[in-house]
């Protein structure tokens, strides 16, 4: 065997171990760890806590800090990243020092206050949006959920729980469907287990899918259901509220047996529409679609001349509803966007205030005037 078979037979057997043993590993991340020699090992993050993360390598789950250089760039690991891991055995420490490239990224809007978007979690593959029957059932919300799933990069799925509630099913997926346009629309039980096998495309190995959706529309007796044992308490628990007395773990990841990955609850709740401009567009299609046809290009569908959205509205194409709910929510973005750089704004302001403050104290400090 000559020097560079072995090489490359042994990065292969690398990368098919590791896919083994760290969901979601793939041949990119493996070339992106590969400038990494020494006393480095890869992982991803299963839960993120405040100053320290679990996370997952090959054959185990250990604790982390956060290397200061990282922080000091400002760059956060988050559930579903693939890690460097510094390993110090001497010292019994580990320590993430790097973030490999993501490939999806679900982040809460470039929000009001100082700017900026946060990621909340990373290289998710779907996003089940979990409704159920009943009153739970809003048609808008579940528009804005589109969007915000879309602007992520995942895959959107909208998973219809609670169907042994409700006698006529297949006309709730119908009416959901109006709105999701080419979005799978899954009609399930998660607590007497029927329809889960539809799932199942999206569960294979190495896929990584998250779970959103209002408290109480069944999302951890479907993670229960899919390990087959109870690992999330349900029932009302407040446990995806952070503040909540009965907090235990936030945005976790659960491993299914064959190597596909739960992440429970990644905070989607408090998600601004934010920077989803490119998400409401998918949300919409069909709008975006027929505006192509407007006579102006900055038409806002409202009351223009020759807006072909109207016509299409007008001849039954699109609904009134559709229309509203496009139109509320382009509103919603601007005006976060707005906030946001207003925010931004009053950030380099209280910057200035500081710089003004240190001056003046190194004035007194060194009895200049
Ligand atoms: N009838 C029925 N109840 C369900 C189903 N799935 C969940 N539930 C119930 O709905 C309640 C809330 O479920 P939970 O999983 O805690 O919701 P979560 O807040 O989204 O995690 C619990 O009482 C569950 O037993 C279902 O498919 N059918
Ligand atoms: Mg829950
Ligand atoms: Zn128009």
């Amino acid at each position: 065997m000559n020097d560079h078979c072995e090489a490359a037979c042994s990065g292969n057997t690398s990368v098919n171990s590791l896919t083994d043993k760290i969901p979601g590993w793939n041949e990119e991340l493996e070339l992106a760890f590969s400038a990494y020699k020494g006393p480095y090992v890869p992982g991803r993050i299963s839960s993120r806590h405040k100053t320290v993360c679990d996370v997952l390598i090959p054959g185990t789950v250990v604790q982390a800090g956060i290397s200061g250089a990282l922080q000091k760039i400002g760059k956060q690991p988050v559930v579903g990243d693939f890690v460097v891991l510094l390993d110090q055995p001497e010292t019994g420490s580990r320590m993430v020092v790097n973030i490999l490239p993501r490939r999806t990224c679900l982040s809460r809007g470039a929000a009001g206050d100082g700017g900026g978007e946060q990621i909340i979690a990373a290289n998710l593959d779907t996003i089940f949006i979990v409704t159920s029957v009943g009153k739970d059932l809003n048609l808008r919300r579940l528009e804005r959920y589109l969007a915000i799933v879309y602007s992520s990069g995942a895959r959107p799925v909208i998973l219809l729980n609670k169907i042994d509630l409700e006698d006529n099913p297949t006309q709730v997926v119908e009416k959901i469907q109006s709105i999701a346009g080419i979005v799978p629309v899954v009609p399930l039980s998660a607590l007497s287990k029927t329809g889960l096998d539809a799932l199942s495309p999206y569960l294979k190995p190495g896929e990584t899918v998250a779970l959103v959706g209002s408290s109480g529309v069944g999302k951890s007796t479907l993670i229960n259901s899919l390990l087959g044992e109870t690992v999330q308490k349900t029932g009302g628990i407040r446990e995806d509220d952070e503040k909540g007395r009965h907090t235990t773990t936030v945005r976790q990841m659960f491993p299914l047996p064959n190597g596909a990955v739960l992440v429970d609850n990644p905070g989607i709740r408090e998600i601004q529409l934010g920077d989803s401009a490119e998400g409401l567009e998918k949300a919409f299609s069909e709008i975006v679609d027929a505006a192509r046809n407007c006579k102006f290009k900055d038409c806002t569908h409202r009351d223009e001349p020759g807006c072909a959205v109207l016509k299409a509205v007008e001849d039954g194409l699109i609904s009134e509803e559709r229309l509203a709910s496009y139109h509320r929510l382009t509103e919603e973005l601007i005006f976060q966007t707005k906030k946001a750089e207003i925010g931004l704004k009053r950030l380099e302001k209280e910057r200035y205030k500081q710089i003004a403050v240190d001056i003046k104290k190194y004035k007194k400090f060194t009895g200049k005037q």
